[in-house]
């Protein structure tokens, strides 16, 4: 049976999920679950096992906490030692017929002239990272985390609706989303002004998603509309980038860049270096990769509309099928190209699993006490409110962080406990309006998604029910299903969506949670209390960060 191979690239590890498809009689469909399996899940995490890039959660300590940077050769390093990982567990290489893979959205990869010419003579005898040291015009990506290109999402914003235009409308109806600081193009903009050279000396620059596909095709790799889309670059519509959006970010940035191309694109058949040190078919397709978001909407199966998907990972995102887009004009909500050719709606949270993390560490809890103290404390927390914004976050969009809290003690730990989730849960719900979805039910996936405890309070703020998925590694797992529906495509099939996904991405029945209707009311109170704290908040910033500039102006020459 030929096997499929789905690697996610995210930010604190690179995960693989292996996964078996009998191919049916003349190839084609529809196959039952019996004949479907996943054949092995693996992962590197790069704080444990790769320590030496200096990085901590994945990404590069900086004293600014708006710039997040990460190291390119950590993701190529993680990259070369999946196979192995693979292997061990059994996976016969040699079967793999097509690979996809799944990136953290956003982050940029910066590679001189002749990168590619060096990954196709790469020496089999020694690990990547020794033969792509030379290829990088920047040491290190900005990622998603990133949030220090507020100028420069002015500028662009500015300069594709006019100086009129305050809230980003015209960017956002031609790109599907108004300007954002971790977004590619207002990166590109800060990188080209402060670093002119570093600029010039780009040849291409890559997305994580594309970059990836590079390495491993040894030949530049397109990138998709999933993640072209998280550029402020691409012409949502017609999937082709936007002049008006490059000629805004820097000059001569359409020759730097990959071409976008659909989602099922084969980029070509895997490098000699991987087949030769890690013995994969000289045939296997390398199959464009996508975003980690666009990937886990097929690894959850939301191939159709009216229902949602919340991704607890190092962010937590809410997404949903959209079948033509609809834009959040002037709001927080973004608009993707979906990996089936339609789009998806999202929105994201910075302060995700970190700052569970955040909240677990200060009180000396591990999951299981943090589980009991949610157990321990009351649905509503007695009005207790906490704005969990250890970093600058993205939704609400907040550049001063700080944790806030309301009616709550610091140093009652359960209740802290209690209301970061609770806080985290009112965001999504009170956030995702604009999607004009009626949610019924919720498919749950990313780590913390194995939270039972965390999906209860998402089910009852939510008022929908919720169910956990077998594959938790969702982006793998949909970029192993990309690689299966590229591969029949490539063949000269019509592979239908709904069977692509089947006997894979299905919740498991028995994992559903229900709201429970005796705190309907008490929640809709509660997020109706939490809107207030998070207007306060950002009231206060915003004043704030008003007088911090009168003042730098009056006495800053
Ligand atoms: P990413 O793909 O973004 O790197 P994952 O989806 O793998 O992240 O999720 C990793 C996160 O899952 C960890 O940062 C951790 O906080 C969280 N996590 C793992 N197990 C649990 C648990 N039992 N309860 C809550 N969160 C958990
Ligand atoms: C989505 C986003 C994050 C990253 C990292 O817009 O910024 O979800 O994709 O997972």
């Amino acid at each position: 049976m030929p096997h499929y191979l789905g690697i996610d690239s995210s930010t604190q590890s690179l995960s693989a999920v292996a996964i078996d498809v009998e191919p049916g009689p003349g190839g084609a469909g529809p196959a039952g679950p019996a004949r479907r399996r996943v054949v092995a899940e693996a992962s590197i995490n790069f704080d444990q096992e790769l320590p030496q890039y200096g990085a901590r959660n994945g990404v590069l300590p900086n004293p600014d906490p708006k710039v997040a940077h990460s190291p390119p050769l950590l993701w190529a390093d993680a990259l070369d030692r999946i196979f192995p990982k693979l292997k061990e567990l059994g996976v016969d290489l040699s079967r793999v017929r097509a690979i996809a893979g799944s990136g953290q959205q956003h982050g940029s990869v910066y590679l001189k002239k002749g990168a590619a010419e060096a990954l196709a003579r790469l020496d089999p005898a020694r690990p990547l990272v020794e033969g792509i040291r030379g290829i990088f015009s920047r040491a290190s990506s900005p990622i998603w985390m990133d949030s220090s290109t507020t100028r420069e999402c002015r500028e662009i914003e500015a300069s594709v609706g006019g100086s009129g235009d305050a809230e980003g409308r015209a960017l956002a109806k031609l790109t599907g989303s108004r300007a954002f600081e971790r977004f590619t193009g207002p990166q590109i903009r800060k990188f080209y002004r402060e670093s002119p050279g570093g600029y010039a000396e780009t040849d291409r620059i890559h997305l994580v998603s594309s970059f990836m596909a590079t390495l491993l095709s040894g030949t530049h790799a397109t990138i998709d509309p999933g993640d072209g889309a998280g550029m402020n670059l691409m012409d949502l519509a017609r999937k082709t980038w936007a002049k008006a959006a490059l000629d805004a970010t820097a000059p001569g940035l359409e020759a730097k860049l990959p071409p976008v191309r659909e989602s099922w694109t084969v980029v070509g058949p895997v490098s000699s270096y991987f087949v030769k040190r890690h013995g994969l078919s000289k045939d296997a397709r390398v199959v464009v990769w996508s975003g980690d978001n666009p990937c886990s909407l097929i690894g959850v199966g939301l191939v159709k509309p009216g229902r949602i998907a919340i991704s607890l990972g190092t962010s937590d995102t809410l997404f949903g099928f959209m079948p033509a887009p609809v834009v959040d004009e002037a709001g927080e909500g973004h608009v993707f190209g979906a990996p089936t050719g339609h789009y998806m709606s999202l929105i994201c949270f910075k302060n995700g699993s970190l700052a569970r993390e955040k909240v677990r560490d200060a009180y000396q809890m591990g999951w299981r006490e943090f589980d009991e103290a949610l157990r321990a404390t009351r649905p509503g927390n007695g009005g207790a409110v906490l704005l969990p914004w250890f970093d600058p976050e993205i939704t609400p969009n907040v550049l001063e962080p700080g944790v806030r809290r309301y009616a709550l003690d610091a140093r009652d730990g359960p209740r802290n406990v209690r209301a970061v989730v609770e806080g985290q849960m009112a965001a999504m719900f009170l956030h995702s309006k604009w999607m004009g979805v009626k949610t019924e039910t919720i498919y749950a996936t990313g780590g913390a998604a194995a939270n039972r405890e965390i999906l209860q309070i998402m089910a009852d703020i939510h008022g929908a029910e919720v169910y956990q998925f077998p594959v938790g590694k969702s982006a793998a797992l949909g970029a192993a299903l990309r690689a299966h529906h590229a591969d029949r495509k490539a063949g000269g099939q019509e592979p239908a969506w709904d069977d692509v996904v089947a006997g894979f991405a299905e919740p498991i029945r028995e994992s559903r949670i229900a709201p429970r209707p005796q705190y309907a009311a008490l929640y809709r109170d509660f997020v109706d209390l939490y809107r207030t704290c998070e207007d306060h908040a950002r009231h206060r910033a915003t004043e704030r960060a008003r007088a911090l500039e009168e003042f730098r102006k009056r006495n800053e020459s």
